[in-house]
Order: C-alpha cells, then sequence, then structure tokens
C-alpha cells in the first residue's frame, strides 16, 4: 500500500523537512519510544470487543462494530510525528488503519454534530472537534511500522490524531460518542487545553480563549 502522506496546515507531517525543523515549539526528541498512559493495560478480548458509536447519530440508533466487522474495514497510512504534552516528540510513525470517514459513513452523525468524545477501555477519554476528528491525518490505528499495535500502545486499535497534543490519540478506543455540544475528556477536564494544538502551544485550559471550551 501507498503510504498517504498527511501534510495538513497544522503541520504534522512535512516529509521534505528534517525532524528537528519539524518539532513544535518546546518539545524534544528523546532516545527510544517512551510509552505513557494512565492506569492499567487492558487485556483484548476478542469475542467481547465492539466499538460503539452512541449520541448523536442520524438514525437515533447506536450503531456497534464487533472486532471481525471492524477489521475488515478498508485501512490507510499515514506517516506522521506524535508530541505529548510533556514535552517529547516521537517522529516519524507510520500508522495504518482506518479514516474517521469510513466509520461516519457507516454510523453517520446527525447534522447539528460538531464534536466527538472519544472513549477507552476503563473511563479514559478526550473529546475532538469535528475537523480535528475528520482530519486527513486522523486515524483508528490498528498497525504501527506494519506490525499489529503492541498491548501497551494501544492493541488492537487506537486513534491517532497526530496534529493535537498526543492524550487526545485514545489508546484501547473502544467508543465514539457524537456531540451537538462539546463536553471534556480526561485530561481536558484536570486542566488541559480543550484544542491541544501543538503548534499553538495549546497545553493548559487556563490558555483557552472565548469559544475554545465548551460553554
Ligand atoms: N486510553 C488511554 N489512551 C491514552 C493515554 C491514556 O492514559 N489512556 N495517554 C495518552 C498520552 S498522554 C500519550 S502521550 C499517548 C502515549 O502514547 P504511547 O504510549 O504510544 O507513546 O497516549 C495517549 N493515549
Ligand atoms: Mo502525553
Amino acid at each position: 500500500m501507498e503510504p498517504a502522506r498527511a501534510t495538513g496546515p497544522t503541520g504534522s507531517v512535512m516529509s521534505t523537512e528534517e525532524p528537528e525543523n519539524r518539532l513544535p515549539p518546546g518539545q524534544y526528541v528523546p532516545r527510544g519510544r517512551p510509552v505513557i498512559h494512565y492506569g492499567r493495560v487492558p487485556r483484548f478480548r476478542e469475542e467481547t470487543w465492539d466499538l460503539r458509536i452512541t449520541g448523536a447519530t442520524a438514525s437515533g440508533k447506536e450503531h456497534r462494530f464487533t472486532w471481525p466487522e471492524f477489521r475488515e474495514l478498508p485501512a490507510k497510512t499515514v506517516l506522521a510525528d506524535f508530541h505529548c504534552v510533556t514535552k517529547f516528540s516521537i517522529m516519524g510513525n507510520l500508522w495504518t488503519g482506518i479514516h474517521p470517514s469510513t466509520i461516519m459513513r457507516i454510523a453517520p452523525p446527525a447534522p447539528g454534530v460538531r464534536h466527538v468524545l472519544i472513549y477507552a477501555e476503563y473511563g479514559y477519554s478526550a473529546n475532538l472537534r469535528m475537523s480535528d476528528f475528520e482530519a486527513e491525518d486522523t486515524l483508528f490505528a490498528l498497525e504501527l511500522d506494519e506490525k499489529p499495535l503492541s498491548l501497551e500502545r494501544g492493541h488492537p486499535v487506537r486513534l491517532v490524531v497526530p496534529h493535537l497534543y498526543a492524550w487526545k490519540s485514545v489508546k484501547w478506543v473502544r467508543g465514539v460518542e457524537y456531540l451537538t455540544e462539546d463536553r471534556r475528556g480526561f485530561w481536558e477536564e484536570r486542566g488541559y487545553h480543550n484544542i491541544a494544538d501543538p503548534w499553538k502551544e495549546q497545553r493548559y485550559s487556563y490558555q483557552e480563549l472565548p469559544g475554545e471550551g465548551p460553554a
């Protein structure tokens, strides 16, 4: 498969640039590839795993993908850097997975939907504007560097939103809730920025301008 290079306006990938010229302000490239998350690594049970699409769906009904259904959806590849708000960046990750538009075609949102909340195992969550969810470089990733995701990196599926700080890239994802009004996720409720653009250094909620957070 040809890698689809994501070159969005926020510049999550600048394939022609050297890694040191691709760093958002305040970030550094560490040795190795750190793994971080809050809480334990969940176990994957194929028979009970599902991805639920809830909230303001066009049909008014919830949609449930089983693992065999989800795994078969058409995939694409995105080459992108990854920026943690604790200031390390992991450069040049090759993610393969399902673009949100594929899921939205099968389980469309109602017309007034402007935001989503992404849910993981154990109650972790992150909110996104629809425009970030639908961005070209956003992916429900099943593979990193052409190998299935390891358990600790989000097996079997994680969201990646490379153009936002990495807490928005929810590992072990299990749900998408369509929202007509914005609602904060796990870290957004705990002092982190509602939007989280690393190029604007949107790290903390006290930096939010009017209109950038839920009313
Ligand atoms: N479910 C879940 N996803 C999560 C987190 C978490 O605590 N739980 N941490 C986030 C944060 S803060 C970062 S930096 C990245 C780290 O991804 P990595 O472990 O693949 O480097 O995962 C994000 N996704
Ligand atoms: Mo992070």
